[in-house]
């Protein structure tokens, strides 16, 4: 683009501004009078632009200068899409494949031309209409495990993990927002929170519970004082992509330095909410019950493909700042290795259970909710469904560090779903 100062794109001139571009031209062919642009942007922030010709296509996605389910009321930092961009490079290397191509990056207009994924629909969307998706929790698994691992002290060396960590603490904003949204505003009467009214007596509750609430503190100060590794920072089943056997991953604008178990965490929560979200989306008993069973079978297969790709990682490739060589296979201590390893696990699962229970929390108590409960109408029902995310969500936090395994936490989850608590 020619133009300089930043302007947001529509569908009217986005032909015009994109059309010189060497790397959209190559993808579209230069007769841009052939081209046409659908806004499809349904996430909290930007606009996302498919951009067709008879050649091909391309994502156009445009951060906004504010909160695009808010408003202008809430001024947001366009250099959200340089985090973007920088992740989605970082992704790109460290699990190939696992996202969508960059062709350009134009940090004044805060725009990154992407590879268009199609026949992908967003996983979310999947989850409420009840499809299955082959691999989806390998390829997650895997994601979290490489990008995590190789993202980490593990993996890198000082001067370049010092660096990148100072890089990426420029995305403060975003930050704040996932600091507030997430571990603080569901515990007191904030602003911008809702919740379907039939939960009021047990968001009372969970606003009087000390524990609860001290739990969420003790989170946020791992998600705000801990940079063990570079994060997806949003990784939720909107900011997933899948075909029947195809998985990709979406949408880093939020990524931070952060503790491990962020990710996987958030992730694991919003499988957990697509499970008690199901009388929502699939009357019949039977087979409601066995996508609950298909969506409960996918969290425990990402936990262990996550533990088996960090642990060989950790065997293969652990060249970092931590838990040198030197120190242990260097020395034929191997035992030492696999015990420091075992201990590393154990952390990240404690981490994940916890993040995932504020996660389950605020996306029924603070500003952004999900379509799978959204999209609830019978307000009593969606009220039963939410609750039961509220009451797993409230023992993961609290009681993170109890579980003896991911088995233990879905007999708790099955425990919570079977229960009529009204
Ligand atoms: C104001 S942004 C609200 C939420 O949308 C994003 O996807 C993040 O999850 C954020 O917390
Ligand atoms: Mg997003």
């Amino acid at each position: 683009m020619t133009d300089t100062a930043y302007e947001p794109l529509t569908t009217e001139t986005l032909a015009k501004r994109l059309g010189q571009i060497t790397a959209i031209t190559q993808k579209l062919g230069n007769d841009i009078s052939g081209w046409t642009a659908d806004e499809v942007g349904d996430g909290n922030l930007n606009l996302v632009f498919i951009v067709r010709s008879d050649q091909g296509a391309v994502i156009v996605k445009q951060a906004l200068p504010y909160v695009r389910l808010v408003g202008d009321a809430w001024p947001l930092p366009l250099k959200r899409a340089f985090f973007e961009y920088n992740a989605l490079i970082r992704q790109a290397e460290r699990d190939p494949g696992s996202v969508p191509k960059v062709y350009h990056f134009d940090e004044a207009q805060a725009l990154i031309v992407m590879e268009f994924l199609s026949p992908h629909v967003i996983l979310r969307h999947s989850l409420m209409a009840g499809k299955r998706h082959q691999g989806l929790a390998r390829r997650m698994g895997e994601f979290c495990a490489r990008t995590l691992f190789r993202g980490s002290d593990l993996s890198m060396d000082t001067m370049r993990k010092k660096a990148d960590t100072a890089l990426f603490l420029d995305n403060g904003e975003l930050c704040d927002i996932t600091e507030n949204l997430v571990f603080s505003d569901p515990y007191f009467d904030a602003e911008m929170n809702h919740h379907t009214p039939g939960l009021d007596p047990i968001v009372a509750r969970m606003r009087a519970d000390i524990d609860l609430k001290i739990a969420a503190q003790q989170m946020k100060a791992r998600f705000a004082t801990n940079t063990e590794t570079l994060l997806h920072g949003d990784l939720h089943t909107g900011s997933i992509m899948v075909t029947d056997d195809e998985t990709m991953v979406i949408d880093p604008e939020f990524a931070t330095y952060g503790p491990m178990g962020f990710d996987i965490g958030m992730l694991i929560a919003n499988f957990f909410m697509a499970y008690y979200a199901q009388p929502g989306h699939i009357p019949d008993a039977k087979m409601r019950a066995d996508y609950q069973e298909w969506i409960l079978s996918v969290i425990t297969e990402i936990w262990t493909v996550f533990q088996d790709e960090f642990s060989r990682l950790w065997r293969s490739e652990r060249r970092g700042i931590l838990y040198q060589a030197s120190l242990f296979e260097d020395q034929g201590d191997h035992l030492a290795c696999e015990q420091a390893l075992a201990a590393h696990i154990d952390h990240i699962f404690t981490d994940m259970l916890g993040f995932a229970g504020v996660e389950m929390i605020r996306r029924t108590l603070s500003l952004a909710h999900i379509a799978e409960n959204d999209t609830i109408e019978n307000e009593t029902l969606r009220a039963a469904c939410e609750g039961r995310g509220l009451r797993l969500g409230r023992a993961l936090a609290v009681k993170r560090g109890d579980f003896a395994g991911m088995g233990a936490v879905l007999s708790l989850a099955r425990a919570i779903d079977r229960k009529d608590w009204a």
